[in-house]
């Protein structure tokens, strides 16, 4: 571990030493001065008091301020803006890095699926997650729904009453009747929020290489409205600023986020049970866009590593990839 990481750990702890943390590192006093500086320059304000290095009681969200307190084995790398943090990742995946997350507070050429452009304004939390697991190629979709979990989990804890929708969408609101206070759906917008079964908070983005048994590295890119106005999204898209009334921390929001979806890839098989808890898209009736074309049909389950199993009232047929849309409200199904 570097000095930067085992000094943001330490200070998690309580007042840190600097001669004491340079013994345990066994590193010079001065590399430990250089640390505490760095992260000073980063915006994290280390004090100094009579008993040692003090974190800031409020952290930024850069990533010093991410990775002070974070229960999971990431790196942070921070951009104010970057082009696409999809990209980012890929590009250091390239490089060889792992364990690693790229967090932008904007992006300028944000992705979706199928090189659909996803708007991500200054207010977001926009994150790729690189990491190489020991897994054939054909279980990266578990990925996607652990993410989505994740983010589900996160947004719930903030009191937002989230879903998945399959494969890769958090929704809020599931067509209730309008005003129901439930969902903060606004009249204008109901009609659309009915057909679309939800308002789109956040959407994720995976990406992969690997070989024909091993998946060398793995991108997974949510990307969540957190503090935005909702008027600066696409139609039928809301935010956390509008759910929850106030903006939130976008610095425990994603640590919560990344700890959870560490959490589940290290222990697989409870991703589906989980994904399956927080879906709206079970027992819905689906139309999914897939490339060989339209399936129509009641989604009876979510099969390992990601499929949609849809009843089509002749037979159950696996989709793997595709757009899906809910065509009726699920309401009290949920
Ligand atoms: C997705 O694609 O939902 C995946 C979005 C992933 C974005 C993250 S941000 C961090 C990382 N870096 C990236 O460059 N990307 C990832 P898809 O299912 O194809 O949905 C795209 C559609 O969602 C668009 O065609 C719009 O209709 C809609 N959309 C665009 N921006 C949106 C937003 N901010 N909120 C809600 N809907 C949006």
């Amino acid at each position: 571990m570097d000095t930067r990481r085992a000094l943001l750990d330490a200070l998690d702890d309580g007042p840190v030493s600097g001669p004491a943390l340079a013994d345990d590192l066994d590193v010079s006093r001065a590399a430990v001065w250089k640390a505490v500086e760095a992260l000073r320059e980063e915006g994290f304000a280390v004090e100094s008091t009579p008993n040692g290095y003090v974190a800031p009681d409020d952290p930024p969200y850069t990533a010093a301020g991410i990775e002070y307190g974070l229960n999971a084995p990431y790196a942070v790398e921070f951009h104010d803006a970057v082009g696409s943090t999809n990209d980012r990742a890929r590009e250091l995946a390239a490089d060889g890095a792992s364990d690693l997350v790229v967090v932008a507070d904007e992006q300028l050429g944000g992705r979706g699926r199928l090189d659909r452009q996803w708007t991500a304004p200054s207010g977001g939390v926009w994150a790729s997650v690189l990491t190489r697991p020991d897994v054939p190629p054909a279980h990266a979709p578990a990925f996607t729904l652990a993410v989505a979990v994740a983010v589900t989990d996160a947004c719930r804890e903030l009191g937002v009453d989230a879903y998945i929708k399959w494969p890769n969408d958090v929704l809020v609101g599931d067509g209730s009747p309008v005003g129901d206070g439930r969902s903060g759906v606004s009249s204008g917008r109901a009609s659309d929020d009915r057909a679309r079964g939800g308002r789109k908070l956040a959407g994720i983005l995976t990406e992969m290489e690997g070989e024909a048994d091993q998946v060398s590295w793995l991108v997974v890119g949510p990307g969540v409205n957190a503090n935005i106005d909702a008027e600066e999204l696409p139609t039928g898209a809301t935010s956390l600023r509008e759910q929850c009334g106030a903006d939130i921390d976008r610095r425990r929001f994603l640590q919560r986020l990344l700890e959870r979806y560490h959490e589940l890839t290290a222990a697989p098989d409870r991703i589906l049970p989980a994904w399956r808890e927080r879906t709206s898209t079970i027992g819905a009736r689906v139309r999914v866009d897939t490339a060989a074309g339209e399936v129509h049909g009641v989604a009876v389950d979510v099969e390992f590593p990601g499929g949609l199993v849809v009843d089509t009232g002749d037979e159950h047929v696996r989709v793997h990839a595709g757009d899906c849309e809910h065509l009726r409200p699920v309401g009290n199904e949920r």
